[in-house]
């Protein structure tokens, strides 16, 4: 992409109204703009890095063998009449009426509507372990919407739900749910600690929040500083594997990590005092098992092997898509910007013309530009004609974590200048080098 042909609308001045630094840097970098409280339209920017996010999550559900599907944001109030949740959800859910007069609701989540889907066409256990999954807006009427995409009223979830015969097969499924969340959150360069939780409106006794440290999060947690420094690497995960997928989730939960919610002051005080950490964090997703109770109230049912019909055992799992553009800024900036891990970035790299109309440097940025786009990758070339101080600071502000700097005077000498966005440090090299250094980094991302 060419910036002068983008539509990148960045801000000189800091919103008064944002009061975290993702949120600031989100409307400064032209990601993101409120339309009405807890409501955003996601600018090219913006909308770029979500749907990165998504490939990301998409990815790492099929790889655990989950199946996507698509389920509508409106829906009929009479389902949530039959499991009990339509009077119990209150006023965090959005209701509104048709012009035939009948309820409908903005979905704040769906395990009624997947229990119908479930119940319409799943008859024989044979049929199960299922686990369907999506990616769609939820809404839910917050008393305080606030922090930008982080506590949004209208947020993008990936929302799972499992099927199962047995509770060991559920529990399995929310095992497989923990370790590919591991790897999600992880691919997008974010250490997201589980951590055990408080069930809230959804339900059930077994359930864990994953949760990315910073200082700015909504929720105060107590862990073990050795917790943070797991990491599940370029493990291969056998995901049909229970004993191996148990063991993983046992390394991730077994050493104290908790939120205030269940936070247990003499088991806490039983670790090392210089382990001891309390902190804040932000909560990126949550998993859940509650057997029976939506199966049981809205009649989802197999027949077993042995002629009986049962209800059956279910989950549901969520990860905040939205809010995960919140949680990176905030656990990748500095004070110049956003700084976005290799994962997640919206282009690879930015291509800073020094002398715009100088045809030397005009000529070595377009090969740049097009050895850059044939390698598969796609740069951003700032070939605005402004000062290059103006050049550097939006390359800063919007955080991509390469750019390459030509100028005429790197040309004499046959170099450009590769700079890390993280680190700050620049390597001279030619054109050619540069490209194949970037096309080398994005290799491990792909
Ligand atoms: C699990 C999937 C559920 O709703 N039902 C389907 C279960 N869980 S949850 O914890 O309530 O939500 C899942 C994740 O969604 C994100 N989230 C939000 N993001 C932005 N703004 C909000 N207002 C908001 N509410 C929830 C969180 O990341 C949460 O973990």
């Amino acid at each position: 992409m060419r910036l002068s042909r983008y539509f990148l609308p960045v801000l000189k001045e800091n919103p008064a109204e944002a009061q975290i630094v993702s949120h600031r840097y989100m409307l400064r970098a032209g990601m993101i703009k409120q339309q009405a409280a807890g409501i955003y339209s996601w600018l090219p920017l913006g909308f770029k890095v979500l749907k990165r996010i998504e490939q990301i999550v998409h990815e790492e559900q099929i790889r655990a063998g989950h199946i996507p599907l698509l389920m509508p944001t409106l829906q009929p109030a009479d389902l949530w009449r039959e499991s009990g949740r339509y009077d119990d959800y209150g006023q965090e859910m959005l209701r509104i009426k048709d012009r035939h007069e009948r309820d409908m609701l903005f979905g704040p989540t769906n395990e009624e509507m997947i229990t119908d889907i479930f119940r319409a066409h799943v008859n024989s256990y044979k049929e199960l372990p299922l686990t369907l999954y999506h990616i769609q807006w939820k809404f839910r009427d917050e008393v305080r919407p606030r922090f930008g995409v982080m506590r949004g009223r209208e947020f993008l979830m990936k929302d799972g739900y499992n099927f199962d015969l047995t509770k060991e097969d559920a529990l399995h499924a929310y095992n497989r749910h923990m370790v590919s969340y591991l790897r999600t959150y992880e691919r997008m360069g974010l250490t997201a600690i589980p951590m055990r939780a408080a069930s809230g409106p959804i339900g059930g006794d077994n359930t864990h929040e994953f949760l990315v440290l910073a200082s700015t999060g909504e929720s105060e947690v107590f862990y073990d500083a050795k917790v943070p420094e797991l990491k599940l690497g370029d493990r291969a995960v056998d995901y049909d594997n229970r004993a191996e997928v148990a063991a993983i989730c046992e390394e991730f939960t077994t050493l104290y990590a908790r939120t205030d919610e269940t936070h247990d002051e003499a088991a806490f005080n039983a670790i090392p005092e210089e382990r001891r950490k309390v902190g804040r964090g932000i909560e990126v997703g949550q998993i859940f098992y509650f057997g029976t109770k939506y199966s049981e109230s809205m009649g989802a049912t197999v027949v077993t092997a042995e002629g009986n019909r049962v209800p059956v055992e279910m989950g549901s799992h969520g990860i905040g898509v939205s809010r995960l553009l919140g949680a990176l800024i905030e656990a990748n900036h500095d004070d110049k910007g956003i700084i976005w891990p290799e994962g997640v970035t919206p282009f690879h790299c930015g291509i800073v013309n020094l002398k715009q109309g100088d045809a030397g440097t005009d000529a070595a940025c377009e090969g740049l530009y097009k050895a850059l786009v044939a390698a598969g990758l796609d740069p951003l070339y700032d070939d605005r004609d402004e000062r290059a101080g103006a050049k550097f600071a939006t390359m800063d502000l919007i955080g991509l974590p390469w750019r390459i700097t030509v100028g005429p005077k790197g040309l004499g000498k046959g170099v450009v200048e590769l700079t890390s966005r993280r680190t700050g440090e620049s390597v001279e090299m030619s054109a050619e080098d540069a490209v194949a250094r970037i096309v080398e980094i994005y290799a491990a991302h792909r």
